[in-house]
């Protein structure tokens, strides 16, 4: 269960008023490692999610950013020009030591008892961030971008592509079991405009990241995907995961069985009174049939939510009964 928007849980929140930067909470292995802790020892889920953020990798390749506590990420020097597509540079690992450090002890933290789950952003959605210079609710720049200077949005792009794969592999190496690929605003585009300025830069993430680390889940999600799901397929990950205005049933028809999907009860349900929770969740599970699913919310937690309803969430989740749940089940 990702939090990024979340800061639901008050254990974070007071660790947050000590230490108000959030590139230092991120960046601080103790910090990191304690911060990532937290759900697992609350809750006891299947995965532990690094604490880290998809914009994390940015200075490494020279792009500085920031965090604020209500614009969220900026970008001091945003990319539009052929002069300040010069600032990039290969991506310098060494930079990133705290997030292989943060694996590394995570992995010895959990044992054998959850995976230690690593994730990026995929190139067109950093993009929007390193060209809109922060979050967009239009964006209107990257998109007329598209048209105006398409040689540059590439270059930007195919840059992120051999930065991120290099920081997968990375993240693998230093323990990660599973990576997500977060394309969270690729449902912005059209779906046509996807297949150019997205999905090939995917494609060509998942081809090198396979070669070096053939055993490693690659899970892809984006916000917004019921024009794009048979298109994600195409990219060869090998999870899907859906938002929650796709029905897991349709989801799942579309996709078929040879592919697993992740998702996808709405986030608000978690405000709900607990037994609506509850069944959601079952029905959830039963739409997305027995095998190859990964339970999860169609995105992150989000602020406020009450603790005690993730808590919820997690005692259903492992008192399913599947037998039961999928007896008499004809479908939707
Ligand atoms: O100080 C804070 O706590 C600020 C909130 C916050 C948090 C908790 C941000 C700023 N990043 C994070 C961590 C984070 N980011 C995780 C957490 C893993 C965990 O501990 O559960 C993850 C998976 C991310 C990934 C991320 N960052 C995404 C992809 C996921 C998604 O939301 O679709 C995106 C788009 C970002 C950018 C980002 N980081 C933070 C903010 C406020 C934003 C902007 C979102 C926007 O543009 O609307």
């Amino acid at each position: 269960m990702m939090r990024q928007a979340g800061r639901y849980m008050a254990v974070y929140r007071k660790l947050a008023e000590k230490y108000p930067s959030f590139r230092e909470r991120s960046e601080t292995t103790d910090l990191i490692v304690q911060i990532s802790l937290q759900p697992w020892e609350a809750f006891h889920p299947d995965g532990v999610i690094i604490f880290s953020d998809i914009l994390t990798p940015l200075p490494a390749f020279g792009i500085p950013f920031d965090i604020e506590e209500v614009r969220g990420p900026v970008i001091q020097s945003p990319i539009r020009s052929e002069d300040a597509l010069k600032e990039l540079h290969p991506i310098d690992l060494e930079k990133l030591h705290f997030v292989g450090d943060s694996l590394r002890i995570l992995r010895q933290e959990v044992g054998d008892q959850a995976a230690v789950l690593g994730f990026v952003g995929a190139p067109w959605t950093i993009a929007t961030y390193i060209v809109e210079g922060g979050t967009t609710r239009t964006y209107t720049t990257i998109k007329s971008m598209i048209h105006t200077a398409p040689h540059i949005l590439r270059s930007l792009l195919s840059h992120l592509t051999e930065a991120i794969s290099e920081y997968i592999i990375f993240q693998v190496k230093s323990g990660a079991h599973c990576i997500q690929i977060f394309d969270s605003w690729g449902g912005q585009l059209s779906p046509y405009m996807w297949n150019h300025w997205s999905k090939p830069f995917i494609e060509e993430i998942v081809t090198v990241v396979r070669k070096k680390c053939p055993g490693t889940p690659l899970v892809l999600y984006i916000n917004g995907n019921g024009g794009l799901l048979e298109r994600m397929k195409g990219t060869g990950v090998d999870v899907i995961g859906l938002d929650w205005t796709v029905d897991m049933a349709d989801g799942r028809r579309r996709l078929g069985s040879g592919i697993s999907i992740q998702g996808n009860v709405d986030p608000a349900y978690l405000f709900s009174p607990l037994p609506a929770l509850t069944d959601e969740i079952q029905r959830v599970v039963r739409c997305a049939g027995r095998t190859g699913h990964i339970l999860n919310l169609g995105h992150g937690v989000l602020v406020g939510t009450p603790e005690a309803a993730v808590g919820h969430f997690f005692e259903v989740a492992r008192s399913l009964k599947l037998d039961e749940l999928f007896e008499n089940y004809g479908g939707t």
